[in-house]
This record gives C-alpha cells, sequence and structure tokens, in this order.
C-alpha cells in the first residue's frame, strides 16, 4: 500500500536563486500538505551520510560539496500516494527531459543542482524525515 507522507529539500541552487516561495506554492497548489519544515544548513558530513547510498558513484563529490555550499529548506509532506505524486510533480532528475510545468522543469539549473529533492519510496520518505526531524518537530 502506499504511504502518504514523502520528504523533500529545495535544494542550494533554487534557495540561491529566489525560488523557495514559488516552489513552496507549487507543492501546496499541487495537494499536499506541510506536516514539518526548518530552513538549514547541511554540513559536508551531513550531506555526505544523507547520500550515502550514492556513495560509490562519480559524482558523489560534487552532490556533497552542492548540497552543503549553502541553505537548504527541509520539509515531510503529505497527501495520498505522498512519493509517487511528488515524484511527479517535481520531474525527472535531469531538468532537460523534466516535463513542462514540474518543479524541476522550471526551476532547475542542471542535473547536478536540479532545485529539490523528493524521497523515491515510502522506506526511504520514513529514514529521510527522521534524518531531518524529530516526532516534537512534525505536526
Ligand atoms: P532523484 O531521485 O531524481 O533525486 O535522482 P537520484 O537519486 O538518481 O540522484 C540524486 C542526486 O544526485 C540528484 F538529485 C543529483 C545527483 N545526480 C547527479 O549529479 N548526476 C547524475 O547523473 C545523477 C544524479
Amino acid at each position: 500500500m502506499s504511504g502518504n507522507i514523502t520528504f523533500t529539500m529545495i535544494k542550494p541552487d533554487a534557495v540561491q536563486d529566489g525560488h523557495i516561495g514559488n516552489i513552496l506554492a507549487h507543492i501546496i497548489q499541487a495537494g499536499f500538505t506541510i506536516k514539518a519544515m526548518k530552513y538549514t544548513r547541511l554540513t559536508p558530513e551531513q550531506a555526505g551520510a544523507f547520500y550515502a547510498v550514492h556513495s560509490e558513484r562519480p559524482f558523489y563529490g560534487e552532490l556533497v560539496s552542492f548540497m552543503s555550499s549553502g541553505p537548504i529548506v527541509a520539509a515531510v509532506l503529505e497527501k495520498n500516494n505522498a512519493v509517487e505524486d511528488f515524484r511527479k510533480t517535481i520531474g525527472a532528475t535531469n531538468p532537460a527531459q523534466a516535463e513542462e510545468g514540474t518543479i524541476r522543469k522550471l526551476y532547475a539549473r542542471s542535473i547536478g543542482e536540479n532545485a529539490v529533492h523528493g524521497s523515491d519510496s515510502d522506506e526511504n520518505a520514513a529514514i529521510e524525515a527522521s534524518f531531518f526531524f524529530s516526532h516534537f518537530e512534525r505536526f
């Protein structure tokens, strides 16, 4: 059965480019409710731990360096079928291949600096939400 939460980050490129407000509005307009949210900056160690699954990939070093390069907005989102629906809302990893009207098509710079993160499974959504938020920070 599909779960009802997913985890997102508005990444350093989109924060720097002034897109926080538009992206949050897009997410809410798409039917998601914000369950938790914070504006923070990852250390390289934290970014490395968050993306540990990619540690053998050639882009890992750049990914860790980019994700710790400036502040991000982290959030837990609620909706029926949240993981799948949010991945449709954000579009393909590479904005050049993302559908028109998706967040990455509208706001991402490139495949490496692609504006937003979205969990890829219910299991990872739970792990990623817990990486950033305690139960006292989730409403
Ligand atoms: P996604 O689930 O769409 O965020 O994509 P992945 O989990 O495959 O990749 C995670 C992040 O690694 C991407 F958001 C950006 C980075 N990445 C690259 O920099 N180059 C690649 O070829 C693939 C991913």
